[in-house]
C-alpha cells in the first residue's frame, strides 16, 4: 500500500462523501517567536500516523487551536490550508474557553481517561464539574463538524480518549453520517473500567459508531468484556460486533504505524559527518556508542526506570564508565497537570544525581534532552543511537519503536522494547524486557552492547520487513476497508 493507492482507496470506499477526522491535537501550531508568526508541526504519536494520510488524501481536519497565534492565520470560518508550505488538505481549528479546556482536557483526558487507561497505578480522578465541560467540549467539536457537513455526506473519523461522544452529537443530527472511532491507548478490562462513574454513558457514546478500531486484540476484547459487563447489549464474539438499541457497531483491532519510506529516506539522507556534529555538540567522542530513548515526558513511558537500570549498570560494572552514554529525548507534555510535574521533577533529580556521581573528566553518562525537535532532527538522534531503549509500563503501540527501527537503515542497531508495548506484537525481534525489572532493563544494555553484527543485522532486517509491510498507509486502508464492509445501511438504520 502507498500514499497513491490508499487515496484511491479512500475514494471508491467514501465515494462523495467529505472526510472529516476529529482529534483534540492539532498537526500544526501557530506561535509568536520573537514577536513573529511562526508554524510548528506537533509532537505525538496521532499527529505523527494521522497527517501522513491526510496529506495523502485530502479532507478536513478538525483539532483544538492551541497554539497563540493561531487566530492570525485562519479564515472566517477557522480555517487554514495545510502543511504551511505545501497545502494538502483543511484544517479547521476549534476555539475552547480556558475554562472548558481545564475540565475537558486536563480534568477529563489526562487525569481520567488517561490513568484508568493506562495500568501504571496513577489513581484516575473522577469530577462532576469536568465531566460536563468534557461533553460540552465534545458539542463544540460536533458543531464544527456539522457546520462544515451541511448538506453533504461525510465519513467521520474521530480520535481517542478525547472524542468520546463527537460522532454520537454529530449522529444525533445527521444519522446518515458514517462514524469511526480509533481509541490509540490502551482500553482497560472490566475491573478496572468499572470504577468510573460515567463507565455506562461512555460506552453508550461510543457505540454510536459504525466501527470502532483499537491497537491489540487484547483492548478490542477488554472492550467487549466491558460492554458485556455495563450495557444490555448483544455480543456476537465471532464477527467481533455489539448490537445495542438497534444499531451494530463493529469492534477491530487496527495496529497503527509509520511513514516507514520517509522515515528511510530522511534518515539515509543523514550524513556521517552530521551525527558526529550532533555528538560533538552534547560533548559526546565520535566512537562512543549511544544508548537512546525518545519519549515524551510522560509517567507511562518508563523513564525513571531506564534511569534506575543506567544507575545500576554503573555502579556494578565500572569498567562500562566512559563506554558509553545515555542520550534521552523528552518533550515536556502536560505541564499543567499535578501528576506530570512531580514526574518531571523526578525524571530530573535522577539525572542529576547520576550524572554528579558518576560523570569523569568531559564524559557525562546522562544527556538529558528536555525540547521539542523537529522531526528530522528526532531521527537524527535515532540514528545517533546504537541501541533504542524503550521501557513503556504500558503503551497503545508506541511509535517511537518503529521509528528506530525505520531509521536503521545502515549500522543495524539493537532494538530494547518493553513488553507492554503494543509494538511488541510486530517487533518480536527486538530484545523484550519487563520494564518494572531494572535488573532485566540493565541485563538487556549489557546483551545489546556485546550483541554480534551478524545477530544485529538478522534481527533487525525481520522487523525492518515487518514495518514496511505494515506501515501507516496499510493501517488506514485496512481500517477504510472494514468501513466498506459494513453492510448496506447499516449507518441508515436508525
Ligand atoms: P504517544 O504516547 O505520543 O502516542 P508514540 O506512539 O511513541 O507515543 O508517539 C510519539 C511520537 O511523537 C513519535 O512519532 C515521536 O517521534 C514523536 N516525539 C516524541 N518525542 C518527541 C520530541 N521530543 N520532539 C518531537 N517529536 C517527538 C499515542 C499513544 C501510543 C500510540 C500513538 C499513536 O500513547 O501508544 O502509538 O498515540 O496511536
Amino acid at each position: 500500500m502507498n500514499r497513491q493507492r490508499l487515496k484511491g482507496l479512500i475514494e471508491q470506499t467514501i465515494g462523495n462523501r467529505l472526510l472529516v477526522t476529529v482529534s483534540h491535537s492539532e498537526p500544526y501550531i501557530t506561535t509568536y517567536i520573537e514577536g513573529e508568526v511562526k508554524w510548528k508541526y506537533a509532537a505525538g504519536g496521532l499527529v505523527t500516523a494521522l497527517d501522513p494520510i491526510m496529506e495523502a488524501c485530502g479532507g478536513l481536519w478538525v483539532a483544538y487551536g492551541a497554539g497563540d497565534a493561531d487566530k492570525e492565520v485562519v479564515d472566517s470560518e477557522g480555517k487554514v490550508n495545510v502543511p504551511p508550505d505545501s497545502p494538502n488538505y483543511a484544517l479547521k481549528r476549534v476555539s475552547l474557553s480556558k475554562s472548558i479546556v481545564d475540565g475537558y482536557l486536563n480534568g477529563i483526558s489526562n487525569r481520567l481517561f488517561w490513568p484508568l487507561c493506562h495500568f501504571v497505578y496513577v489513581r484516575p480522578r473522577f469530577s462532576k464539574r469536568d465531566w460536563e465541560q468534557y461533553k460540552e467540549a465534545n458539542k463544540i467539536f460536533a458543531d464544527a463538524v456539522l457546520s462544515e457537513i451541511k448538506e453533504k455526506d461525510a465519513f467521520v473519523w474521530t480520535h481517542d480518549y478525547h472524542m468520546c461522544f463527537c460522532s454520537k452529537y454529530v449522529k444525533e443530527k445527521r444519522p446518515e453520517t458514517i462514524g469511526v472511532h480509533f481509541w490509540h491507548i490502551p482500553w482497560p478490562g472490566p475491573e478496572i473500567f468499572k470504577i468510573c462513574p460515567w463507565a455506562e454513558e461512555i460506552l453508550e457514546g461510543l457505540l454510536m459508531n459504525d466501527l470502532i478500531g483499537f491497537q491489540t486484540k487484547e483492548f478490542a476484547a477488554n472492550f467487549m468484556d466491558c460492554v458485556d459487563q455495563t450495557l444490555e447489549a448483544r455480543i456476537d464474539r465471532i464477527s467481533s460486533s455489539i448490537f445495542f438499541k438497534n444499531r451494530e457497531t463493529r469492534i477491530r483491532d487496527f495496529p497503527i504505524s509509520i511513514d516507514f519510506e520517509n522515515v528511510s529516506r530522511i534518515s539515509g539522507g543523514i550524513s556521517e559527518g552530521e551525527i558526529e556534529k550532533l555528538k560533538r555538540y552534547h560533548g559526546i567522542k565520535g566512537d562512543m556508542p549511544v544508548v537512546v530513548g525518545v519519549d515524551r515526558l510522560d509517567y507511562t513511558k518508563g523513564i525513571p526506570e531506564k534511569l534506575l537500570a543506567i544507575r545500576e549498570l554503573l555502579s556494578e560494572h565500572p569498567e562500562l564508565r566512559k563506554k558509553f552514554v545515555f542520550v534521552q529525548v523528552a518533550s515536556p507534555t502536560r505541564a499543567h497537570v499535578y501528576e506530570y510535574q512531580v514526574h518531571g521533577e523526578r525524571v530530573l533529580n535522577l539525572v542529576d544525581k547520576i550524572n554528579w556521581q558518576y560523570s569523569e573528566g568531559a564524559w557525562k553518562p546522562v544527556v538529558f534532552i528536555s525540547d521539542f525537535i523537529e522531526r528530522d532532527g528526532l531521527i537524527k538522534y535515532l540514528k545517533m543511537g546504537q541501541i533504542c531503549l524503550i521501557t513503556s509500563l504500558h503503551d497503545g503501540m508506541n511509535l517511537v519503536s518503529k521509528e528506530f527501527v525505520a531509521a536503521r537503515n545502515g549500522d543495524p542497531g539493537v532494538l530494547i522494547l518493553s513488553k507492554f508495548a503494543g509494538s511488541i506484537n510486530e517487533l518480536k525481534d527486538a530484545i523484550m524486557i519487563n520494564p518494572y525489572s531494572v535488573e532485566e532493563i540493565k541485563n538487556s544494555i549489557l546483551k545489546a552492547l556485546v550483541m554480534s553484527d551478524e545477530e544485529k543485522r538478522t534481527r533487525m532486517s525481520k522487523m525492518r520487513e515487518e514495518v514496511k509491510e505494515h506501515d501507516v498507509f496499510r493501517w488506514a486502508a485496512e481500517l477504510v476497508r472494514s468501513v466498506s464492509r459494513l453492510k448496506p445501511n447499516a449507518y441508515e438504520k436508525f
